[in-house]
């Protein structure tokens, strides 16, 4: 866990750098993720073994893996001490990535973002902004993973596996979700996006919900996106506004904004 014992060391450095008065409230998603910067890009880290177990990699994410990290570190964290233990951490990765925090097999594991976020919210550990912020919803595909099952080991040498997954679509296909259309989106973002927020770009891609996510970050008056980049290998600060990257990528719809609940 080493980048959680070099989190303070790194942290310190951020804040006196950018705090602006001794009255500003600590931004912990923000102060994570920046402490994942040049972490290298970790394909399917979370499926290399056979049982499903809860997979504690800091040294190479994804971009789901990445910011799975960051707001397990965030919640950890003791607001009061600043201390941040390893069991709390892992209690909060398991909540976070696993329905209802549950470990039970391949499929217990909260695949679609759209279930991610809901589990979230229904946890009470994230809000979803754009639900109150943004008046626009869309209709979530999802059918994906069972489209595709060749990408997916997990289900096409497992028949229990696949049935399971099949209904969890089934069940999570069509559900309606508030989200900004990428048309709308400046290169400012909206006031009520703060850096530290959870994006979450949603797709056309047939059967899928979310195409990517990562962390809002505010850059000089313009809204980019800290995330794991596929590109570049690595955990970045993108070079373009968010709305630029939407814009570059035909198949992105738009983004949800998500943030930590404390
Ligand atoms: C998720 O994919 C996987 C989870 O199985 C996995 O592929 C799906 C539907 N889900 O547990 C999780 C962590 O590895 O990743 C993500 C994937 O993004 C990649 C990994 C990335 O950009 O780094 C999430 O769904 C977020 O966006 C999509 C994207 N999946 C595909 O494009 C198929």
């Amino acid at each position: 866990m080493n980048k959680i014992t070099t989190f303070f060391a790194i942290s310190a450095l951020f804040l006196s750098a950018t705090a602006s008065a001794q009255t500003q409230a600590r931004n912990e998603m923000l102060l994570n993720a920046v402490s994942f910067i040049n972490t290298p890009y970790g394909v399917k880290t979370l499926d290399m073994s056979n049982e499903e177990q809860l997979v504690l990699n800091t040294d190479e994410v994804d971009c789901v893996t990445l910011v799975e990290n960051v707001l397990a570190m965030s919640l950890a964290e003791n607001s009061q001490t600043l201390q941040l233990n390893e069991q709390d951490f892992t209690r909060w990765l398991t909540k976070i990535r696993y329905r209802n925090g549950v470990i039970d097999g391949y499929t217990s594991r909260l695949h679609y973002m759209t279930e991610w976020i809901a589990n979230g919210v229904k946890q009470g550990f994230l809000e979803d902004v754009t639900a109150v912020q943004s008046p626009y919803t869309a209709k979530m595909n999802i059918s994906y993973m069972t489209n595709h099952v060749s990408d997916y080991p997990k289900l096409q040498l497992s028949a229990d596996n696949l049935n399971k997954m099949k209904q969890i679509e089934a069940a999570l296909d069509g559900t309606e979700v508030h989200y900004i259309p990428k048309d709308y989106l400046t290169d400012e973002g909206f006031f009520w996006i703060r850096s530290g927020d959870i994006i979450a770009i949603t797709t056309s891609t047939p059967g899928l919900d979310i195409a990517h996510m990562g962390i809002a970050m505010n850059v000089d008056g313009t809204l980019t996106l800290l995330h794991a980049s596929t590109t570049d290998m690595k955990v970045e600060v993108s070079k373009v506004s968010l709305k630029e990257m939407l814009r570059r990528n035909k198949s992105w719809t738009g983004v949800r904004v998500i943030r930590m609940k404390k």
